[in-house]
C-alpha cells in the first residue's frame, strides 16, 4: 500500500520529538502528513482519581496531577477527534503511544471501527514496542523500536507484510518481521530537523484547535543523543541494548551521542525559524559529559547562540564542579537533582550509580554556582521500609534548600524492577505513611523556616495518620504570591 496522506496521532504529547522527526522525513520526501495531538500535557489540580496514583505527585507540598489525572480524556475528545480524523482522510493512521497512552489509543481505535472508518492503524512508540500483543488488539501493525529507517521504507515502497520492524497477527500467532539495525551516530546526524509546520497540526482537547504549543515560540526542545549510559531499574531509557538483543539479537548501543556541532546547527536553524526563542532545553535525561563534546559546546555555544540560556539534566556521578562552573559561564540556567532515595539500600535497588555523598556534593556545587534546580524523589516503591524514608528525610536536612517533587513509582513493562517485584512480592508501606514523609521532605527542602518544623513534626509524629493536615504549612507560598500580585496591582 503506497502512502500519500499519513496522519500521526499522539496522546498528551505536543513535544513528540520522535514523531516530529518522522514527520520531517515525510516532508523531505515531498509527502503530505498531519499531526493530531489528543490532549495537552499539563500539571495542576487533580481532576480525575480514576487513573490511579502514578500521575499524581507532591510538588513543594502540593499534591498535583499530570496528564490524564489533571486533564481527563473524555468521550467528547473521542467524538471530536473522530470527526477531525475523518475530515483529514488519511490513508494510514500512525498512533504513537507510551504505556500510559495505550488505553486512549484503544478507545479511539475502537470508536473509529464502530463508525466504520476503514483505515489501517500502525502503532509505534514505547507502549506498542513493549506490549505489541496488547496494541494488536486495536492496531493492524506495530512498529518495533526506532522507526526512521522503517518509515523511509514505507514512504519509498509502501507498507506491506514484508516491511521491516513490523509486528502483526497471523491468526492467533504474532509475527515479527526482521528489524532494521538501530541508527548510527552518522545517521542520527543526517536526520532532518523536527517538523513544526503550523498548518498541519491539530490539538483535540474538548474542541479542535491548531496544536501550536505557545511555549514553542519561546522555548526550543531537542536531544543531543539517544538512550542513556546508566541503567536505573525502573526506566527504559538505558534499555535499548536489551530490547534489541532480546527480541532480534541485534546490537544497539546503550547510548549514542550526536556531536555538539550538529546540535548547535539545529539550534541556529530553530532560532532562524522562531526568532522569539528565549530558552533552549536539552531534553536528554543525561546532559552530555563526554570531554570532547563538552569542550566543543563550551567553546561554540556562546559564540553561535549568544546569551540564550539553556537547561539540561546534570548528574552527580558524571558532572564535576569544573563542568558545572563552565556550563554556568556559557548559559546553563536550570537542572534537576534526581536522587530518588536518600537510602543507600534503595539506590542499590534502583541501580543508581552514585553515593549519597556524591549527591550532596553535587547539590552544594549547583547551589554555589547559582544554578537553579529541583530535587526529584520516587515514593511508594514497595521495597521501601520506614527506615529508608527516614534516611531520605535526614539526607534532605543536609542539602541546600530547593524545590522538590516526589513521583510515585510507575512500574513499566520489561523493567528490572517489575521483574523483581513479581519475584519477591514485597509488602508496601501505606500511601498515608508515604504521603506524610513526602510532605516532610517538601518541608525539609523548602526553606530555612520550615526545615526545623519538619524535624519537630517527625519527632513528635504530628499528623502522621492525617498527612493532608500538613498541607496548610505550604499555604504561605500562596499567600506570598497573592500579596505580591496585589502589591503589583
Ligand atoms: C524526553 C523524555 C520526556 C520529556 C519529553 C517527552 C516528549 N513528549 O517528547 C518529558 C519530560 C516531558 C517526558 C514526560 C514523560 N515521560 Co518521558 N521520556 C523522555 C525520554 C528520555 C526521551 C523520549 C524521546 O523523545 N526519545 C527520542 C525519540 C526519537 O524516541 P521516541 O519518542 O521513542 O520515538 C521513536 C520510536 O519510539 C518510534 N515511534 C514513536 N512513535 C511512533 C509512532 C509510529 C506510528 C511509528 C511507526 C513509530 C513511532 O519512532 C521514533 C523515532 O525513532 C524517554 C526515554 C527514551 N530514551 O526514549 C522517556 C520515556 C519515553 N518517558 C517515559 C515516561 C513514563 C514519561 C511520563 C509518563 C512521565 C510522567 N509520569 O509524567 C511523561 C509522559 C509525557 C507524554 N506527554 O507522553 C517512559 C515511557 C515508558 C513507557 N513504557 O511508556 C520513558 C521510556 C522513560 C522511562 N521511564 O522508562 N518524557
Ligand atoms: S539516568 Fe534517568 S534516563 Fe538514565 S536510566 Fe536512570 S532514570 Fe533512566
Amino acid at each position: 500500500m503506497k502512502i500519500s496522506n499519513p496522519v500521526f496521532v499522539t496522546f498528551y504529547d505536543e513535544t513528540c520529538i520522535g514523531v516530529r522527526t518522522l514527520m520531517a522525513i515525510t516532508k523531505q520526501n515531498n509527502i503530505k502528513c498531519s499531526l493530531v495531538v489528543f490532549k495537552t500535557h499539563g500539571v495542576g489540580k487533580i481532576k480525575s482519581k480514576e487513573y490511579g496514583q502514578n500521575y499524581e505527585y507532591y510538588q513543594n507540598g502540593k499534591l498535583v496531577g499530570s496528564l490524564m489525572a489533571f486533564n481527563p480524556f473524555t468521550q467528547k475528545d473521542v467524538e471530536v477527534g473522530v470527526q477531525l480524523l475523518k475530515r483529514l482522510n488519511p490513508d494510514l493512521l500512525c498512533f504513537s503511544a507510551r504505556t500510559f497512552g495505550m488505553p486512549f489509543a484503544e478507545w479511539l481505535a475502537r470508536e473509529l471501527k464502530k463508525q466504520k472508518f476503514d483505515v489501517s492503524i500502525l502503532a509505534g512508540g514505547w507502549g506498542p514496542t513493549l506490549e505489541p500483543e496488547k496494541a494488536l488488539e486495536w492496531a493492524d501493525y506495530v512498529c518495533f523500536g526506532e522507526a526512521e529507517k522503517m518509515w523511509q521504507d514505507v514512504l519509498d515502497r509502501g507498507l506491506d507484510k514484508n516491511t521491516k520492524n513490523l509486528i502483526y497477527r497471523i491468526n492467533s500467532h504474532i509475527n515479527r518481521n526482521p528489524c532494521h539495525t538501530p541508527m548510527t551516530i552518522n545517521e542520527l546526524e543526517e536526520l532532518p530537523f523536527q517538523n513544526h509546520d503550523n498548518n498541519i497540526q491539530y490539538l483535540v482537547d474538548n474542541e479542535i484547535t491548531h496544536a501550536v504549543n505557545w511555549k514553542r515560540h519561546t522555548i526550543y526542545e531537542t536531544f543531543s543523543g539517544r538512550g542513556c549510559p546508566l541503567s536505573c531499574s525502573y526506566c527504559m531509557s538505558g534499555m535499548y541494548r536489551t530490547i534489541y538483543k532480546d527480541f532480534y539479537d541485534i546490537h544497539c548501543p546503550k547510548y549514542r551521542l550526536i556531536p555538539a556541532k550538529r546540535i548547535i546547527e539545529e539550534l541556529c536553524w530553530a532560532m532562524g525559524q522562531w526568532p522569539t526563542i528565549r530558552r533552549i532545553k536539552l531534553k536528554d535525561e543525561v546532559f552530555p559529559w563526554d570531554k570532547k563534546w563538552l569542550a566543543e559546546w563550551i567553546e561554540q555555544y556562546p559564540k553561535v547562540i549568544g546569551n540564550i540560556k539553556f537547561s539540561g539534566h546534570l548528574r552527580p556521578e558524571l558532572h564535576t564542579e569544573k563542568t558545572i562552573k563552565q556550563l554556568k559561564q556559557v548559559g546553563l540556567l536550570r537542572t534537576t537533582v534526581g536522587i530518588q532515595s536518600g537510602s543507600a539500600r534503595m539506590l542499590k535497588i534502583y541501580n543508581r550509580a552514585f553515593t549519597l555523598e556524591m549527591a550532596k556534593e553535587f547539590a552544594h556545587n549547583l547551589d554555589k554556582w547559582n544554578i537553579g534546580f529541583s530535587y526529584h524523589f520516587i515514593s511508594d516503591c514497595p521495597f521501601e521500609t520506614e527506615q529508608d524514608l527516614i534516611n531520605t528525610l535526614k539526607l534532605l536536612w543536609e542539602m541546600p534548600y530547593a524545590s522538590l517533587a516526589t513521583h510515585r513509582l510507575a512500574i513499566f513493562p520489561h523493567t528490572p524492577i517489575k521483574k523483581k517485584i513479581e519475584l519477591e512480592n514485597p509488602q508496601a508501606l501505606s500511601h498515608y505513611l508515604h504521603d506524610w514523609y513526602n510532605l516532610l521532605y517538601c518541608l525539609a527542602a523548602i526553606d530555612k523556616w520550615r526545615r526545623p518544623l519538619s524535624k519537630v513534626i517527625w519527632r513528635l509524629k504530628i499528623f502522621r495518620k492525617h498527612p493532608s493536615a500538613l498541607k496548610i504549612l505550604f499555604w504561605f507560598a500562596d499567600i506570598k504570591k497573592i500579596l505580591k500580585w496585589i502589591l503589583r496591582k
